[in-house]
C-alpha cells in the first residue's frame, strides 16, 4: 500500500521535480496533480503540469486545474524566477495527457471523501488557494485528511519580502485558513529548502542517468541556477518543492519541530509572514510543525532514484 498524496502545485521548475519524485517513487500513490495560479497564470502552470506528465509518461494520474487567482490579493506571478512560460529553459513536449473537466477544488474534495479517512496526505507546493477553498466548501475533509505537508513559509528565512515566503505571500488569507483548519500541518519552508541546493555535483549525477527525463531536469536546473544567481545571488539553485514530497516518503529526511505557526495578515511590513512561536512550553494542542533540517544526501538520492525509475 502506497502513501496516497494529492500534489497541488504551480509548475514551476521545482514543482516539475516534485511531480517526478512523487510519480517515480514506489512508496507514493499519486492520486492527482492539481494546479493553482502562483508561479505563473493558471493556464500556463496547468499546461506545464500536463507537459511534464507527458514527458514522464504519467498517463494514469488525473490533472485538474483550480483557482486562477488568490482569494483577496491581486495575482503577482514569479516570472523573475520561472520565466514567462513558468517553465522556461526547457523544450516542453506538446501535452497529450488530458485535463480533467472537474475543478481541482472539487477533485480534492471528492478524493478525500471517497477514500478511507486518514489515508490521504495533501502536498501543496504552490499558493494555498485551492486547499483553502476545499476546506470552506467541504469542511468534513479536515478530519479525513491524514496530514498537510506543504512547501511554503519559513520561520527565519524569506524571499517575497523581508519576512515572507512567496507561496504564502501570494495568498495570505488562504494560508491563514489552511494553517488554522485544525488538521496537522507540516511546514517545509525556506529554512530547509534553501539547503536543497542543486550543486554542480548533484547536476552531474543527474546528467549521468542519461535519460530524456534526466536531460530535461538538467536543462531545467541550469535555467533555475541562472535565475537564482541573478535574482537572489545563489551559486546553486534551491529546489524547494520536492522537499515536501520527500518528507512524506521518508520523514527521517528532515528534522521537524512542533511549534505553533500562524499567518500575519495585517502587518504593514510583515503581511504573509509565517509566525512560528518557538517559546517553551509548546501548547499540547499544537497542530503545526516546521522543518528545521534537511538530510541533503538522502534527499537528492531520492530524487535521482525517482528520475532513474521514470526512465
Ligand atoms: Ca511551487
Amino acid at each position: 500500500m502506497g502513501k496516497k498524496i494529492i500534489l497541488d502545485c504551480d509548475p514551476g521548475h521545482d514543482d516539475a521535480v516534485a511531480m517526478m519524485l512523487a510519480y517515480g517513487n514506489p512508496e507514493i500513490d499519486l492520486l492527482a496533480v492539481t494546479t493553482v495560479a502562483a508561479n505563473q497564470t493558471l493556464n500556463k502552470v496547468t499546461r506545464n503540469a500536463r507537459s511534464v506528465a507527458t514527458l514522464i509518461g504519467m498517463h494514469d494520474v488525473p490533472i485538474a486545474a483550480g483557482c486562477s487567482r488568490p482569494l483577496i490579493e491581486e495575482i503577482k506571478v514569479a516570472a523573475d524566477i520561472h520565466g514567462e512560460s513558468g517553465l522556461d529553459g526547457v523544450v516542453l513536449p506538446e501535452p497529450t495527457v488530458p485535463l480533467e473537466e472537474i475543478n481541482a477544488v472539487d477533485l480534492i474534495i471528492d478524493l478525500i471523501m471517497q477514500n478511507p479517512a486518514k489515508t490521504i496526505t495533501l502536498v501543496p507546493t504552490g499558493a494555498l488557494t485551492n486547499i483553502a477553498m476545499a476546506v470552506r466548501k467541504e469542511p468534513q475533509i479536515i478530519d479525513r485528511v491524514k496530514e498537510v505537508v506543504l512547501m511554503g513559509g519559513a520561520y527565519h528565512d524569506a524571499n517575497a519580502s523581508a519576512v515572507a515566503e512567496f507561496n504564502i505571500k501570494f495568498d495570505p488569507e488562504a494560508a491563514k485558513i489552511v494553517f488554522n483548519a485544525g488538521w496537522q500541518v507540516t511546514m517545509v519552508g525556506l529554512d530547509v529548502t534553501h539547503t536543497a541546493l542543486a550543486t554542480p555535483e548533484i547536476v552531474n549525477q543527474i546528467k549521468a542517468i542519461k535519460t530524456e527525463t534526466a536531460d530535461f531536469v538538467v536543462d531545467l536546473l541550469a535555467f533555475f541556477r541562472d535565475m537564482y544567481k541573478k535574482g537572489q545571488n545563489f551559486d546553486a539553485p534551491p529546489v524547494h518543492d520536492p522537499c515536501a514530497v520527500a518528507y512524506v516518503i521518508d520523514p527521517t529526511v528532515m528534522v521537524t519541530k512542533k511549534v505553533p505557526v500562524d499567518i500575519e495578515l495585517n502587518g504593514t511590513l510583515t503581511r504573509g509572514m509565517t509566525v512560528a512561536d518557538f517559546r517553551y512550553p509548546i501548547p499540547e494542542d499544537c497542530q503545526t510543525s516546521v522543518a528545521v533540517k534537511l538530510d541533503h544526501a538522502k534527499f537528492w538520492q531520492m530524487v535521482e532514484d525517482a528520475i532513474r525509475k521514470i526512465g
